[in-house]
């Protein structure tokens, strides 16, 4: 059976990693059975990629949520996105993108950047490590998240460009999404996965961002994570 390494549950959510929840959240919809080793800081640091999820599939280990989403459809077959033509395929990867390369760094920023935020990832991500290296792995890894958004660009911004930047993605995806029950129309795809994994750890998370609650004044957003949750965690 596949087993899918990721992040423990954190903030009442199966992951509060979007790329890991993403993963899982496929993997429910293609119907593919899979086990959750627990989590340690070993699975992190044995991460072919040094990020969470990965899999192990028999003797193939696979890195990345997208790459490991490919292999998947190459080994199992795609129940999910074979009834879309190229031009559904195209848009849905660009929608992936806006999620997964741009509002992602907002909300690293929210989480590891803001006071607010901060102040509860740090208990949420690193509860399980004990004096010393509670004292000095969560100011390193928040060191290396302010890098990263450095490096990315988004962390180059203001606090009010940041938030502003994020809510016009979330502005975007709810316009698209409208009354429709699936990003893509009437049918899920894969893209689902991917937005159900962003939207949820927005909208369900404990921290009163502005991004959450601009994504808060598009009920079709909260409607569509509970059609999610409802058809796929029941
Ligand atoms: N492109 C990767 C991104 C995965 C990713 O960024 N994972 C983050 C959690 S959301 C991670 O493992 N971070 C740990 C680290 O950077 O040390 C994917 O799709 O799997």
């Amino acid at each position: 059976m596949i087993q899918l390494y990721q992040f423990a549950p954190a903030f009442g959510l199966p992951n509060a990693s979007p790329f890991c929840l993403k993963l899982e959240t496929y993997l429910r919809m293609a119907a593919l059975p899979y086990a959750l080793p627990p989590f340690n800081m070993r699975e992190l640091q044995a991460a072919p990629k040094g990020k969470m999820p990965y899999i192990v599939d028999g003797t193939r280990t696979v890195a990345d949520s997208s790459l490991v989403i490919d292999y998947l459809k190459a080994s199992y077959g795609d129940p999910l996105d074979d009834w879309m033509n190229a031009e559904q395929r195209a848009v849905a990867l660009a929608w992936q993108r806006l999620l997964e390369e741009h509002l992602y760094w907002a909300v690293v920023y929210t989480r590891w950047i803001e006071p607010d935020g901060w102040a509860l990832t740090r208990p949420a991500f690193f509860r399980a490590l004990s004096a010393p290296l509670s004292w000095i792995v969560p100011p390193l890894a928040r060191r290396g998240m302010a890098k990263a958004l450095h490096s990315h660009g988004m962390g180059r911004h203001s606090r009010e460009e940041i938030n502003a930047l994020g809510c016009s993605d979330l502005t975007a995806l709810a316009d698209f999404l409208g009354d429709k029950p699936y990003f893509m129309g009437e049918q899920p795809c894969s893209l689902d996965a991917v937005a159900y994994g962003f939207l949820a750890n927005l909208l369900w998370v404990p921290l009163e961002s502005a991004l959450k609650l601009h994504a808060q004044k598009y009920p079709q957003l909260e409607r569509y994570c509970q059609r999610m949750k409802s058809r796929y965690y029941a």
